[in-house]
């Protein structure tokens, strides 16, 4: 191994109130262990239904479940955390004691589809400042604008933890030893890309714009935009966004036909916003459309949906235009 600064001296150097740090603590400490039982897959004990359904009316996994309660059951247990909210739960929980400062959101196990594929997966985590030791819901609806810290973990071929406080973004990769090691230190989108992520399954029932976009990529070389482009889609958000701050690219989960009321798949508060503040943080654009930030949203429901495009900057450009 090499000398690299560990998770937590790379926190002692960071700007930011010892509340927060210690949030950050407890989700990098917490990350790990849900990184086990995700490794220990069928040994874990943790493949397979829970035979439940959450609020969004989606099948649980086992593992949605237990990632769930470890997420919980941890922060709650920390003096300065006020409260959580997270997909797999109907309502925000405040925390028993009175002593908290910061409300955690969080996506415990996102892309569960993947779960019993061995497929990467993830947990993405919001942090907001709150107004009372104990909180209610509508303490949470803040725009993402106001988000303190947010990150996610990966559980891909590495463990990796991806994080911001506001001040760029950085990577760590959990080590053998159970340790997190910083060994992305600034991470940047390029502003150009030739990638894109989209479900092609659902193309027949996105609006106008999003169908123009991608059809001039398919046309690549020959059509407007003058390039080939290539796809991804890994059906797990956290992926997808992974390797757009790795090396660029777009994602798109757009509004669409099939239930019109809905304003997209993806939500708002722990993975939307999350997601959009990294992304910015690290150069990109993470709007709804091309033009609106998702981190300007003012929030109105803790489970809101929305339409997501976000991205390599001038790409996310390119959709706004088409
Ligand atoms: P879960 O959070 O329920 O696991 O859903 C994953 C997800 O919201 C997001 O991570 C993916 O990008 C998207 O769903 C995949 O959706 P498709 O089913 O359309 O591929």
């Amino acid at each position: 191994m090499t000398d690299r600064p560990s998770f937590d001296a790379h926190l002692a150097a960071v700007q930011a109130p010892d509340g927060l740090k210690t949030v950050l603590e407890v989700l990098a400490q917490t990350c790990a262990e849900i990184s086990d039982l995700v490794a220990g897959g069928a040994l874990s004990g943790v493949l397979g239904a829970s035979g439940a359904v959450n609020v969004q009316d989606e099948e649980q996994k086992k593992l949605d479940v237990i990632a769930n309660d470890i997420l919980t059951d941890a922060l709650l247990a920390s003096p300065v955390v006020a409260g959580v909210g997270s997909e797999e739960m109907d309502v925000t929980q405040p925390a028993a004691h009175a002593t908290g400062e910061y409300l955690v959101m969080f996506d415990p196990l996102d892309g569960s589809s993947n779960i019993d594929i061995n497929a990467p997966v993830g947990t993405i985590f919001s942090v907001l400042k709150g107004f009372s030791p104990t909180p209610t819901e509508a303490d949470f609806l803040q725009p993402g604008r106001r988000q303190v810290a947010a990150g996610y973990a990966l559980y891909g071929a590495q463990t990796m933890l991806v994080l911001t406080t506001g001040a760029g973004v950085t990577g760590f990769t959990l080590a053998a030893d159970g340790s997190w090691v910083l060994t992305h230190p600034d991470i940047r989108i390029p502003a150009d890309t030739k990638e894109f992520a989209i479900n092609m399954s659902n193309q027949r029932h996105w609006a106008g714009g999003v169908q123009r976009y991608i059809a001039a990529c398919l046309e690549g070389a020959d059509g407007p935009r003058g390039k080939n482009f290539n796809m991804r889609w890994v059906a797990a958000m956290v992926a997808d966004v992974h390797r757009i701050l790795m090396r660029g690219g777009v994602f798109l989960y757009p509004w669409d036909r099939r239930e019109p009321e809905k304003a997209g798949k993806l939500r708002l508060m722990y993975e939307g916003n999350p997601m959009a503040f990294l992304v910015e943080q690290a150069g990109g654009k993470a709007t709804l459309d091309g033009v609106a930030s998702i981190l300007d949203v003012v929030p109105e429901r803790l489970h809101q949906r929305i339409p997501v495009a976000l991205g390599s900057a001038n790409e996310v450009d390119q959709i706004a235009a088409a």
